[in-house]
């Protein structure tokens, strides 16, 4: 059975065997934003896109940054500010993004997680000792919502592949907490070394950032020392 998480509640990386989980994947599945638009004589269904990224940090003993994930869709803006680029993959090759997904399922959930960052945790860097996985809205233009407003947004770790789920690990659901209304962006949670064995902490943190770059920044002041 997933264990089903809750804000703050923290678990051991360990299957029902007792094996250590170490090759996990982190997705979230998320849905577009469906409204009836009603007229005279017949209604019709309007679908507007609902475009969630997934990003993480690494950090290492002291907090301080040792690695990152998130969209290269922003480098333009990165450039031009003189930022690190975005990316897919971790330099030590253990955690890797599958992609931007800018729409959500179109037709109702599939069942299937939009955005996915497979984690090898025995592929990691020695130095790292906090993975911090977060969500921000991206807004295109003339749009204006928050969490309170997309379907459903769910994040689970589980076994397999971005294509193949073999077994889920645990489970969070996002839009069901009031908290979240009027926000958007969401420290999901970390995965963290405690004497030489990985947990993680379903920290459900939301806040209101306009751009993953503040989240990140108030993840190395608040989070990772
Ligand atoms: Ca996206
Ligand atoms: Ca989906």
């Amino acid at each position: 059975m997933a264990i089903n998480l809750t804000k703050g509640q923290k678990i051991d990386l360990r299957k029902e065997t007792g094996e250590k989980l170490t090759n996990f994947c982190v997705g979230v599945n998320w849905g577009a934003i469906e409204t009836i638009k009603k007229g005279f004589f017949s209604s019709k269904k309007v679908i507007e896109d609902v475009d969630l990224d997934l990003s993480c940090i690494m950090t290492d003993t002291n907090g301080n940054l040792v690695d990152y994930i998130y969209s290269p869709e922003y480098n333009g803006y990165l450039q031009k500010n003189n930022l690190p680029l975005g990316k897919l993959t971790s330099q030590d090759g253990a955690l890797r993004h599958s992609g931007d997904d800018r729409k959500g399922d179109q037709d109702g959930d599939d069942g299937l997680d939009n955005e996915i960052i497979t984690v090898d945790l025995s592929r990691l860097d020695e130095s790292v000792d906090k993975i911090f996985f977060f969500i921000n809205i991206y807004l295109n233009q003339g749009q204006n919502f928050d969490f309170s407003h997309v379907p459903y947004a769910k994040i689970r770790m589980y076994e397999g592949t971005p294509s193949k789920v073999n077994k889920v690990f645990s489970e969070f659901d996002i839009t069901t907490d009031a908290s979240y209304a009027n926000k958007r962006a969401l420290i999901l949670g970390k995965l963290y070394k405690r004497n030489g064995d990985w947990k993680f902490d379903a920290i459900g943190d939301p806040t209101e950032d306009q751009i993953f770059l503040q989240t990140i920044t108030r993840i190395l002041n608040n989070h990772a020392k």
